[in-house]
């Protein structure tokens, strides 16, 4: 896609009406400081405009990027920032929860988890609500640039294994710095604008 025009079009919290889009969404979810709003930015093609931090728990809004009046993406709220209370982070999570299902029009989740660890029991919980929720998620490995050419498979099998993920799931290695995976993820939002599937559905959607 040639992107002509991005705008941060609607910022919903806790108390927030979900807007009733009319284009494909596609979200990204993943923990605090994985590198969501990063990605986001490579992907616009722009340096700042979602907000990022070295900081977890930045972003603590479900955000919507319009992109040529075409396709939406959606920044999510970082899940797992140890230092929110357990009230706030409840929070969170029913705004992540509410936005996944009162979308009409979410065609997509990219799951990031950061390439140079482990996931988390955190990461797997997502992963695995994602699925329940009738998505399989497409994996983001991000901060590719961060570890040696010599160690990606490894990780990616390491996300592959601490995931579980279902078979045929994709897994893309990203770093905001290089742009490196950003052509791919694109050809995959392409389809997605297309009206494709992407991803093989695992479960029907309720
Ligand atoms: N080296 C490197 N740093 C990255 C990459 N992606 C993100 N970062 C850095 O990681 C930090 C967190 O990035 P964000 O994009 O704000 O992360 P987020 O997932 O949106 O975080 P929350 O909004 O808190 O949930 C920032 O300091 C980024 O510059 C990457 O691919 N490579
Ligand atoms: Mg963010």
């Amino acid at each position: 896609m040639i992107i002509k025009q991005v705008e941060l079009e609607t910022v919903c919290g806790i108390t927030s009406t979900m807007p009733e889009n009319q284009h494909p969404e596609i979200a990204f979810a993943g923990k605090s400081n994985v590198g969501k709003s990063s990605l986001i930015n490579a992907l616009m093609n722009r340096k700042s405009l979602a907000r990022t931090s070295a900081q977890p728990g930045k972003t603590q809004t479900v955000n919507f990027y319009n992109i040529n009046q075409e396709i939406y993406l959606v920044d999510l709220p970082g899940y797992g920032y140890a230092k929110v209370s357990q009230k706030e982070k409840e929070k969170w999570g029913e705004l992540i929860e509410r936005y996944l299902h009162e979308s009409k029009q979410l065609k997509a989740m990219f799951l990031l988890i950061d390439i140079r660890h482990d996931p988390s029991a955190n990461d797997k919980e997502m992963y695995e609500w994602v699925l329940y929720q009738g998505f399989q998620p497409i994996i983001i490995a991000t901060k590719l640039d961060k570890i040696k050419r010599s160690q990606v498979q490894k990780q990616i099998k390491a996300i592959k294994t601490g995931l579980q993920v279902q078979p045929g799931t994709l897994i893309i290695p990203f770093s905001a710095e290089t742009k490196q995976g950003r052509e791919e993820i694109w050809t995959l939002m392409d389809r997605v604008i297309a009206g494709e599937e992407i991803a093989p559905f695992g479960l029907e959607r309720e």
